[in-house]
């Protein structure tokens, strides 16, 4: 017997978790105040809808969004949104010296802990310096 009874179909439509990678950007050698302590939200828009937001900055352990760090997490959102087309950050500019660098996101559909799909990346390479929605 060769019939695997875990075999499922996998609805990609369905897919509310992903695995987010983070990169605050390090400008040159000299510090230029890249990294932030304020709360960093953010919201994916696919082809199918619109997720809620979340607070990122809450589900990063120690220190998030330092200078040249790399920071990754998995979020869980309320509902599923098709393929990943956009996606919306902004800063509640909280904090000393809140602007943040902000490099790139990467987003990465999860099953479980499973990738599953194409890790899509946001290329940002811009201050998040005031207090509004960036989206890419
Ligand atoms: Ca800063
Ligand atoms: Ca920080």
């Amino acid at each position: 017997m060769n019939k695997n009874p875990h075999t499922y179909s996998l609805d990609q439509n369905a897919i509310t978790r992903y695995r987010m990678t983070v990169k605050t950007g390090k400008l040159s050698w000299w510090p230029k105040g890249e990294g932030t302590d304020a709360d960093i939200y953010v919201r994916l828009i696919g082809d199918k809808g619109q997720t809620n937001e979340v607070e990122i900055t809450s589900l990063i352990p120690g220190n998030a969004l330092e200078r040249g760090d790399t920071d990754t997490f998995t979020v869980n959102f309320e509902n599923a949104i098709g393929n990943v087309k956009k996606i919306q950050v902004r800063s509640d500019m909280s904090g000393v010296g809140p602007d943040w660098y902000l490099e790139r996101i990467d987003v990465q559909p999860l099953f479980g802990n499973k990738d599953v799909g194409k890790n899509v990346r946001f290329a940002f390479n811009q201050w998040i310096d005031i207090k509004k929605v960036y989206e890419k």
